[in-house]
């Protein structure tokens, strides 16, 4: 299974396509319109997203809410095209000038992105760029959610840093996936909602930005999905390629994750125990619930850093990149902190990566195969 993503920050439409979904999954749209709405939201999202309401728009692969086995194409309109058409259209006599951007924003993909594809105009880099195409990867990662709730699959997400602040408490996945959606800060802990948001405010009067942390958690996934045999099979790899491609992505942490680096072998590993009522447990999930690149059967924990977003309102050092002369940086219109939405992000990424290893283990024929396959391969564990 895979899946590809098209379209410019300003342009018509996101369109995705993904391959490899199996026949005979019901697809409810509003699902998949809820995750997308999370995503616009969060404390600290400037005011692109009181224009924008994203839905998807199924293009193709589904008929009467059953998906065919066949591609799945979705479009999310950008209600901004309105006011760009005259400098965005594909095709046809636009206005290359008025927008056109010079001055690069360091940190975004802009001088490196105009140096390596001879632009003249950085929109050309930044339209693409831009964190607005995390929407159809969010479009994506909701379908594959939808197939994943068959086998009760779950997924919650939420923020445990911006800033200076970190929350120094561990909430169980039943707190967060509760309590996540009531924050604007996706922040389940009262304290530490009120220093993000105050954090936030504080970047907002300096005209900065902050980034932060999230936390992902995904339960119920069952033992042996990815493989050690081969780099490319390797369920936490593939995790981390995924979520370091959204965009201010900086590092990916599984369980302790670099707390692992300060302490003895005998306290990080999970020790393995057996009773006649449990089975096979564990009393401890430092490594995440990922052991040579395989789940446990344990709750998946993975961390991200989200660096603070290069957009800023306080323009940085730059250059004009058709000059060379020194400038400040253009100022675009841009979000203070979006760790709240990446955070919606992130948890979709990981579903399109979940329900892409569980078909490799399982199939992605169609639905019935795949439920015999899987309750065949668990009545062999229950043997153990
Ligand atoms: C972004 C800049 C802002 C953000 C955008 C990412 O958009 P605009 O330039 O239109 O104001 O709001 O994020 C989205 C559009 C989105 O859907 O998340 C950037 O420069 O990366």
């Amino acid at each position: 299974i895979r899946y590809l993503t098209s379209g410019e920050s300003h342009g018509q439409c996101l369109t995705a396509i993904i391959e490899g979904m199996p026949a005979n999954l019901k697809i409810n749209i509003e699902n998949i319109n809820k995750e997308l709405k999370k995503r616009q939201l969060g404390y600290g999202r400037g005011d692109r997203m009181k224009i924008e309401n994203d839905r998807a728009i199924i293009l193709s692969g589904v008929r009467g809410n059953i998906t065919l086995g066949s591609p799945i194409a979705i479009q999310i309109q950008n209600k901004d095209f309105d006011n760009w058409k005259e400098y965005m259209n594909p095709i046809g006599d636009i206005d290359l000038e008025s927008k056109k951007v010079t001055k690069a924003r360091p940190g975004h993909a802009d001088l490196v992105g105009a140096l390596k594809y001879n632009f003249e105009d950085i929109r050309n880099v930044l339209e693409r760029s831009s964190a607005r195409e995390t929407a159809a990867r969010v479009a994506i990662g909701a379908i594959c959610k939808e197939f994943l709730s068959n086998f009760n699959i779950k997924f919650t997400s939420h923020v445990v840093g911006i800033g200076q602040y970190e929350l120094d408490k561990n909430y169980d996945f039943k707190y967060i996936s509760d309590n996540v959606e009531n924050s604007s800060v996706r922040c389940v802990d009262k304290f530490y909602e009120q220093k993000f948001i105050d954090e936030i405010n504080k970047a907002k009067e300096n005209r900065d930005t902050l980034g932060g942390i999230i936390e992902i958690r995904i339960q119920n996934i069952p033992l042996g999905v990815g493989s050690y045999v081969h780099y490319d099979k390797k369920l936490d790899a593939n995790l981390a390629l995924e979520l370091m491609s959204i965009q201010g992505i900086k590092g990916v942490e599984f369980g302790l994750g670099f707390k692992l680096g300060k302490v003895f072998g005998s306290k990080a590993q999970d020790q393995i125990y057996y009773s006649k009522e449990k089975g096979i447990y564990r009393n401890t999930n430092n490594l995440g619930g990922i052991e040579g690149g395989m789940s446990t059967g344990e709750e998946i924990i993975i961390r991200c850093v989200m660096k603070p977003i290069p957009t800023l309102y306080t323009p940085l050092n730059s250059i004009d990149i058709n000059t060379l002369e020194n400038y400040k940086a253009s100022v675009e219109r841009s979000d203070n902190c979006a760790v709240p939405a990446a955070s919606v992000v992130a948890e979709n990424v990981c579903a399109f990566v979940i329900a892409k290893f569980f078909m490799y283990k399982f199939g992605n024929d169609n639905m019935d195969d795949i439920l015999s396959n899987y309750e065949n391969y668990l009545e062999r564990l229950k043997e153990k």
